[in-house]
């Protein structure tokens, strides 16, 4: 597992590793004939990097090393881009991807703590997950272990109330040690985030919740690299990283478009979208 600034696998490598996640993700959403593509995709660079070059003692082999990092995905119906990720680092067998979504899977079609090695909790009900992950922070503190914990939201996500208790607890307690990646892809399941209940700045709102904010370009494997590094020297607050990114990305037709959130590619669109992503 790539730990340090010497042993991280390339940007450049990194960027090819995204973009063959979502070649994964095409499959597995093609074969199931559910699931949800756009966010996946917007999500590629951000997971992939969490988990091939920024995270520590993740042993496939042993999955609940107490003091591994914790990476949770808190908008959970994204989980075919976190299938992808942990099938490649060995957490389960790649022939599972293609039985994703049916009943006795091991993937089922929300993130299932109880189904799937490698995830430590499950999420599907917006909001949750960073409240579980701000939990797994401050257990980390309280083991005085050295953990860091990932969750990547929805922009969508963030309209929960929930959102924002854990943004108050996670200052009041200084969980430094605690990461959010806001997937800013501007579209949720029925419109535009601004549609749907308008954000204003999402940095003035964590920042005057006592965060420590970054923006960035979400698939440009540079900034989320940087941004990391940035979070990690940052003490005494955690790090909120508002990821500009675009639903759908790397797929002519399916970027930006609000019906990508939740559907399944025909035949014609599968091989449109296969083209596209192998060229
Ligand atoms: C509490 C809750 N309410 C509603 C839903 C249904 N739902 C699933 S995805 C989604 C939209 C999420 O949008 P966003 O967070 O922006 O995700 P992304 O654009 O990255 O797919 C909604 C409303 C849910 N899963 N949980
Ligand atoms: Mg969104």
């Amino acid at each position: 597992m790539p730990k340090t600034a010497e042993t991280r696998m390339s940007a450049q490598a990194l960027g090819e590793l995204a973009n063959n996640i979502r070649l994964d993700i095409l499959d597995m959403v093609y074969k199931a004939q559910s699931g949800h593509i756009g966010g996946s995709f917007s999500a590629a660079e951000i997971v992939t990097t969490l988990y091939f070059a920024e995270m520590r003692n993740l042993d496939p082999q042993n999955p609940r090393l107490p003091h591994r990092d914790r990476f949770v995905l808190s908008k959970g119906h994204a989980c075919p881009v976190w299938y992808a990720c942990l099938s490649r680092l060995g957490f389960f067998d790649a022939e599972h991807l293609d039985s994703l979504r049916k009943i006795n899977s091991i993937l089922q079609g929300h993130p299932d703590m109880k189904s799937t090695p490698g995830i430590d909790i499950t999420t599907g009900s917006l909001g949750h997950g960073c409240a579980s992950a701000t939990g797994m922070a401050l257990e980390g503190k309280a083991a005085k272990d050295q953990r860091r914990v990932y969750t990547v939201l929805g922009d969508g996500e963030i309209n929960e109330g929930v959102v924002w208790e854990t943004a108050m607890a996670a200052a009041k307690y200084e969980l430094d040690n605690l990461v959010f990646f806001i997937d800013k892809n501007n579209l949720q399941m029925d419109g535009t985030s601004d549609e749907i209940m308008p954000l204003l700045s999402i940095e003035d709102k964590f920042r005057s919740f006592g965060w420590h904010v970054l923006t960035i370009d979400g698939h440009d494997i540079e900034q989320i690299l940087c941004a990391l590094d940035l979070a990690r020297l940052t003490k005494g607050k955690p790090t909120c990283i508002v990821a500009n990114t675009t639903k759908g990305k790397g797929v002519s037709f399916m970027e930006d478009v609000r019906n990508w959130h939740g559907k399944a590619p025909s035949t014609e669109e599968y091989q449109a979208a296969r083209a596209e992503l192998v060229a």
